[in-house]
Parts: C-alpha cells; sequence; structure tokens
C-alpha cells in the first residue's frame, strides 16, 4: 500500500466532514493473554486504513477548519533506546512524520498537554465513545481544559460525532490495491483448505488440521489466521462459531472448516465440508449438495445493482424446497417461507462485507438493502445445520454443512476469490482418492 493511497483516504474523508471539525482515531491497545504475555499486535482497522501505522499507543488527528484548510496530526510513543533493546519498536516523533506523512507528530506521553490546543476552536468532535476507555479519558481530560480556560479564550466543540459511517463508508469500495490483496488472501485461505483435504485422516484431532492450514497459511507469508479456525468434525459442526477443535476426527463423519488468513492486514474467509473417510453417504450427500446448489445459485445472482438480501430471498427458496424434498421440512412451501421455518436449520445471514475485518464496517450487521456495486467483496455462505434434537428424519442427525466462497462484485458480476479450493462432490472424493500419489 503506497503512502499516496493513504493520503487519497484521508482526502476523501476530509470532504465527508463537517467544516470546524475534528476527527480523533485511536490504535488498539496491547492485549494481555496472561500475566506479562500479550496477544500478537493487531492495528485497529480503522486506524490502520487511514495511517498504515502498526504501534499501539498512538492518536490519529484529521483536522478540517472552518475555510476548508486541514491538517493531519499523529500523537505516537517516543524512541528509546533501551526499549528498543527489550523489543518495542517506536519509531519516534520525527520518523513518523515522514514515514505517515502527517503535518505534526507529538509524543504520546504528552497528549494530554497538547491535544486541547488543536481541538480549540472547532465546532464537532468526532470520536467513537465507549471504543477505548483510555481513549475517552484523553477526551475527557481535553474538554475539561478547554472548559476550564473559556475565560482565556479557549471554546468547547458544540458536537461530538461518531466517525465510524464516514470511515466504513470508504472502506466498503475497495480500492485496486485492496483488491489485489483480497485476492492473495482469499488465495491463500484456499490453499489453507487444500492442504487440509491433502492431510485429513480420521484418529486425527481437529486442532492438528488447524496445524495443517496455519503451515500453508505461514508459507505463503500470512502469519496469522485472521479469525479464530473453526474445525469441527462430526456434530461439532452444527456449532456455528465451534473453535475448540479439541475432538478426535472420526470415520465416517464430516469435517466443517471455516479458516481464512490475514494477509497484509486484508481478511480469507472461506468454509468447506469435507468427509473424513473420502466419500459422502447418502444422506450427507443430499445435505451437501443443497448447500452447493445454494451457493452456486448466489454466484449466478450476486452483480451490481442487486443486494444481499434479493439473494437472500432466491437461496432460502431453494432450500426450503430441498428440505421439504428430503421430508425434513414438512408444510406448505409458501408458509414455510413466510414463518421463515429454515431458521432452524440455516439461522445466520448469507453474506457479510470483508476487508481489513473479517466482518467489515458497521453494514454487515443492518445493510442488507445496500445497492451492490463493483469493489465490494463479501463472502457466500449458506449451510444447514441438522442436530441430533431435530425433528429431522434420524438419518440427517449430527449432519452441519457450511460452503463459503469470498466474492469480489465486478462491472458485470462476480469474481470468485476463492474458487481454487474444490467444491463440488466429485472433486473432493477424486482429489481424496488421488491424494496418495500427490
Ligand atoms: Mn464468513
Amino acid at each position: 500500500m503506497t503512502k499516496k493511497e493513504f493520503i487519497c483516504r484521508r482526502l476523501a474523508l476530509l470532504k465527508k466532514m463537517e467544516p470546524s471539525s475534528i476527527i480523533l482515531i485511536f490504535s488498539a491497545p496491547i492485549v494481555i493473554r496472561s500475566n506479562d504475555s500479550a496477544y500478537p499486535y493487531r492495528q485497529n482497522s480503522d486506524f490502520w486504513y487511514l495511517t498504515g501505522f502498526n504501534e499501539p499507543g498512538a492518536m490519529f488527528g484529521l483536522i478540517k477548519d472552518s475555510n476548508n484548510y486541514h491538517k493531519s496530526l499523529l500523537f505516537n510513543q517516543s524512541y528509546n533506546q533501551h526499549a528498543h533493546i527489550w523489543g518495542e519498536n517506536h519509531i519516534g516523533q520525527e520518523a513518523a512524520r515522514i514515514k505517515i506523512a502527517v503535518d505534526y507528530a507529538l509524543p504520546w506521553e504528552q497528549i494530554n498537554d497538547h491535544l486541547y490546543l488543536f481541538i480549540n476552536g472547532l465546532k464537532t468532535i468526532y470520536h467513537v465513545k465507549g471504543q477505548y476507555y483510555f481513549a475517552d479519558q484523553i477526551l475527557i481530560t481535553a474538554l475539561e481544559k478547554l472548559r476550564q480556560g473559556q475565560y482565556n479564550n479557549l471554546s468547547v466543540p458544540k458536537f461530538v460525532l461518531d466517525w465510524r459511517p464516514l470511515v466504513h463508508e470508504l472502506r466498503l469500495i475497495k480500492s485496486s490495491s485492496e483488491i489485489n490483496l483480497l485476492r492473495q488472501a482469499g488465495r491463500i485461505s484456499a490453499l489453507g483448505h487444500m492442504r487440509a483435504l491433502k492431510n485429513l485422516l480420521n484418529g486425527m484431532y481437529e486442532y492438528q488440521i488447524e496445524g495443517e492450514i496455519q503451515y500453508e497459511f505461514s508459507h505463503y507469508g500470512a502469519r496469522w489466521p485472521a479469525y479464530n479456525t473453526i474445525i469441527a468434525a462430526g456434530e461439532n459442526s452444527c456449532i456455528l462459531h465451534y473453535t475448540d477443535n479439541s475432538s478426535l476426527i472420526e470415520n465416517g463423519k464430516l469435517v466443517l472448516i471455516d479458516a481464512g488468513c490475514e494477509f497484509q492486514g486484508y481478511a480469507g474467509d472461506i468454509s468447506r465440508t469435507f468427509p473424513v473417510n473420502g466419500v459422502f453417504n447418502t444422506p450427507q450427500r443430499f445435505i451437501y449438495n443443497a448447500v452447493l446448489d445454494a451457493l452456486m445459485l448466489a454466484l449466478t445472482l450476486y452483480r451490481p445493482g442487486t443486494n444481499i438480501s434479493t439473494v437472500t430471498k432466491e437461496v432460502i427458496n431453494l432450500l426450503v424446497h430441498r428440505l421439504v424434498q428430503l421430508k425434513i421440512m414438512k408444510g406448505n412451501i409458501q408458509a414455510l417461507i413466510r414463518d421463515k421455518a429454515i431458521k432452524q436449520f440455516f439461522m445466520h445471514r448469507l453474506s457479510h462485507w470483508i476487508g481489513l475485518d473479517v466482518h467489515d464496517s458497521d453494514y454487515y450487521s443492518k445493510d442488507e438493502n445496500r445497492i451492490l456495486e463493483p469493489g465490494m467483496v463479501l463472502t457466500i455462505e449458506p449451510g444447514l445445520y441438522i442436530t441430533s434434537n431435530s425433528h429431522a428424519p434420524s438419518e440427517y442427525h449430527g449432519i452441519g454443512v457450511r460452503i463459503e466462497d469470498t466474492i469480489l462484485i465486478t462491472s458485470n458480476g462476480n469474481e470468485n476469490l476463492t474458487s481454487i479450493a474444490v467444491k463440488n462432490i466429485d472433486e473432493i472424493e477424486s482429489f481424496m482418492l488421488n491424494r496418495k500419489e500427490l
């Protein structure tokens, strides 16, 4: 990602800001795993989107004055030779000003002494309240200083607005360099699934397949998964966010794998469901093909001009027809659709946006009617989950299938970013049959 691209994003954001406003975006804190061991550091996606700066203890600011002049601002941790030896790698203000291309870079340790002076006289502050406690405290300190200084010509902004709608609107449409990274994230994620398929054997533990996938991610330069890997054998596949990955993988069962890497900040997201012994039995085959046909239908429907909710309706229509045919659901098809009866077997969304976050931007939770445009990237993930306490015929009990691809909306349809992971029954079975020779 070039410096120019980060600057373009800031200019686009400035256009959306009110005159006489400042936007405050804080970097993510370090998260402790246990005692003094931290989780691998992951930057806040919005902070990263505007800066490409990967340090904790930082704040990025954009100021647009009443004449629409603008300035950029960074508070970041100071360079410290002693801390550097222990692995705390802060580049300091001088280097940051050039590397991040900001007008001002000031020491993070002095943010309470300086931030209020940048806010002074402006009308609006953009800040996400409640995101980080430390960030709220910093802002409250700045506002207190302004209030106390009202007799000395300091003035307090009138409005505090949430910047997320502005930034997330920008993040929704991907640039060509973002698309490139998402293509690679999709490809590496798909290769991870192929390695899992190559090594899947009964008698393994689920976490061993997780390790195979992680091996492939690392091999291709993606150090971390974009989310906790799900390896769900047998009835575990009916637990949507199963991440224990601790069970024995038994013969005759299916294994549902939902795993994607993070490549240079961008997420891959893909699910496949494979038969442990290399062959789908008849009930597994029926359920699998219903889900696969739902995915293939959505792949033909997703294009500019439609929306997630329209495609979801078509997919549900198909799934209900299939489940009635299989006698898993009973009753009038239109009534079943109207009553959302499918929810007992398909209880999650069909699609979500993806980008720097696997569930990208605010939109995934509420904007299923958003008209699709080229440059949007989203998943398609139909699933059917038949637990052993369901009313379905017993031969289907314990079968959970999810098949998921990530797509880019293009000018005339979509591009599948995860297609190299096989998903047709014939392809899966013949791959597993021939894998000893691979
Ligand atoms: Mn997903």
